[in-house]
């Protein structure tokens, strides 16, 4: 069986893959490869931190491998926090960071944001790149308990609760995740992902 490994330190996200991905390939965590330093984000876009996430683990460890980088981007903020969505208050403590967006939307009527996931595949030589995006809008307070990050802070289009409080089977049917994630799927001929 082909072995591949998911480059990320964020276990929501290896969570969130593993409810979307069945059997089919290897897949194997960067602490399996001996993987624990962090990796390096520094190229200002999420397309170039995928990019980079996954080239490092290639040239560095030698495993094909895939990278996502995701990130909130809101109208009114012109597309902040985007690639700085991870340490937007300047530390990774969720509360904090969503903090943050609604006190620099207090007032503000036009809420409408988006998720953006990008993820990079490199096999072999083969880089590639698949994007999955969620619209929505960025509620007035913190709500609910599900998921992770900005959650709390995030109704999705159609929808009149946020990811938090909706349960986890509808993010996983619509998030920008689970839509990049399917784009890769179907890039590896439909065979799943054995997470
Ligand atoms: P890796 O780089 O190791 O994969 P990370 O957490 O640093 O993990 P990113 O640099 O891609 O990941 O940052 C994305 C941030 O965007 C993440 O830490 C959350 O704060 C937020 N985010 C991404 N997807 C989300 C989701 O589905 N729900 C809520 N917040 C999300």
């Amino acid at each position: 069986m082909k072995q591949l490994v998911f480059a990320t330190a964020n276990a929501n996200k290896v969570a969130e893959v593993k409810m979307k991905l069945g059997d089919g390939y290897d897949f194997l965590s960067l602490t399996d490869i001996g993987c624990t330093e962090e990796i390096p984000e520094t190229t200002g876009t999420l397309e170039g931190n995928a990019l980079q996430k996954a080239r490092y683990v290639k040239d560095k460890y030698g495993y094909d491998c895939f990278a996502e980088d995701s990130g909130l981007e809101i109208d009114a903020l012109s597309n902040r926090p985007g690639v700085d969505t991870a340490h937007y208050s300047g530390s990774r403590d969720a509360n904090a960071n969503m903090a943050k967006v609604l006190n620099e939307l207090k007032g503000e009527v036009q809420r409408n944001a988006r998720f953006r996931a990008v993820i990079a595949l490199i096999q072999g030589e083969n880089e590639a790149l698949f994007e999955g995006r969620v619209d929505g809008w960025i509620a007035k307070e913190m709500a609910g308990e599900g998921g992770f990050g900005y959650d709390p802070i995030f109704i999705p289009e159609d929808h009149k609760l946020t990811f938090a409080q909706l349960p986890q089977e509808i993010k996983k049917g619509i998030s920008h995740r689970s839509r990049a994630v399917a784009k890769l799927v179907d890039h590896l001929g439909g065979k799943k992902l054995n997470l």
